[in-house]
């Protein structure tokens, strides 16, 4: 029987998503990419998870889309099957947040699964780049949208013309990750701040995802009217009224919705 492509563990309120192509850098085939969705959707679905860490097995995160499997398709192939639409739009109905540890090389469509992630935290090894450019390609996967948000034109400009990549220090300097970690640390703090966040309420916790998410989408005035009726709509919540009293009583509050 053949390896699962998608490995899967629950730790406490965590759920662990592990690429496992290890052979192939972890590529991103239509294979994989379903079985990479159906865990997300389940675990999103599952109320003893709280939050998500996605990560790499072996000397990569992901090495992009399968280069073999790109090569056979021209464009009608790829226009008539939306191929590898499925992944950003599978990522975004995903309500819970998802913490990437990103170890050794996030590249192409792994780059850009990276950014799918709400946090990203890197291990030193870690080595990011859109090398599209050297194949005859450009990024298909949000690389030139999410890039640019997350590093500024200039550097996103450079990586995607050049192909050049950056490595995790350079991406931490420039809002790209979160945090950088020795490698050996970075699943382990993945998990330990995933444990935190699913702690908290969780339709609280989705609310705050889904507000950060829209200022990408939407207008400062229309981000900041969305945000407001987002936390006008939080005052309805037991969890509201629970959060607010235990604080005021000196106590640590005890969610009824986790
Ligand atoms: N697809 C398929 N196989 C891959 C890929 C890939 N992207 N990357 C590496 N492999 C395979 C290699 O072919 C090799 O297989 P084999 O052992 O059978 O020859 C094995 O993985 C190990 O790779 P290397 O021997 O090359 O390992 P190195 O340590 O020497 O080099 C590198 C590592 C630098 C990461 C190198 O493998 C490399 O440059 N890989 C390609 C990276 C790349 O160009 N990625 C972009 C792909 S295009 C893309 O992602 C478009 C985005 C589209 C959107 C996707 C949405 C989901």
């Amino acid at each position: 029987m053949s390896e699962p492509m998608i490995l899967t563990e629950e730790i406490g309120r965590v759920g662990i998503i592990t690429l496992n192509r290890p052979k192939a850098l972890n590529a991103l085939s239509g294979a994989l990419i379903d079985e990479l969705l159906a865990a997300l959707r389940s675990y999103n679905k599952n109320p003893d998870i709280g939050a998500i860490v996605l990560r790499g097995n072996g000397k990569a995160f992901c090495a992009g889309a399968d280069i073999k499997e790109q090569k056979e398709l021209d464009f009608v192939g790829a226009y008539n099957t939306d191929y590898l639409k499925n992944l950003n739009d599978g990522i975004f109905a995903i309500h819970k947040p998802i913490i990437g540890a990103i170890n050794g090389y996030a590249l192409g469509g792994g780059c850009e699964l990276a950014m799918m992630c709400d946090i990203l935290y890197a291990g030193k090894s870690a080595v990011f780049g859109q090398p599209e450019i050297k194949l005859g390609t450009i990024p298909g996967a949000g690389g030139t949208q999410r890039l640019i948000r997350a590093i500024g034109k200039s550097k996103a400009m450079h990586m995607i013309l050049t192909g050049d990549t950056i490595k995790a220090d350079e991406a931490e300097a420039a809002g790209l990750v979160a945090k950088i970690f020795d490698d050996q640390e970075t699943v382990k703090e993945a998990i330990e701040t995933a444990q935190k966040i699913a702690s908290f309420s969780a339709p609280v916790i989705a609310m705050a995802k889904e507000a950060v998410n829209e200022a990408e989408e939407l207008g400062l005035k229309s981000g900041l009217h969305f945000e407001s009726r987002l936390y006008h709509s939080s005052f309805g919540l037991a969890d509201h009224s629970e959060g607010f009293g235990a604080f005021l009583q000196k106590r640590q509050p005890e969610w009824a919705h986790k």
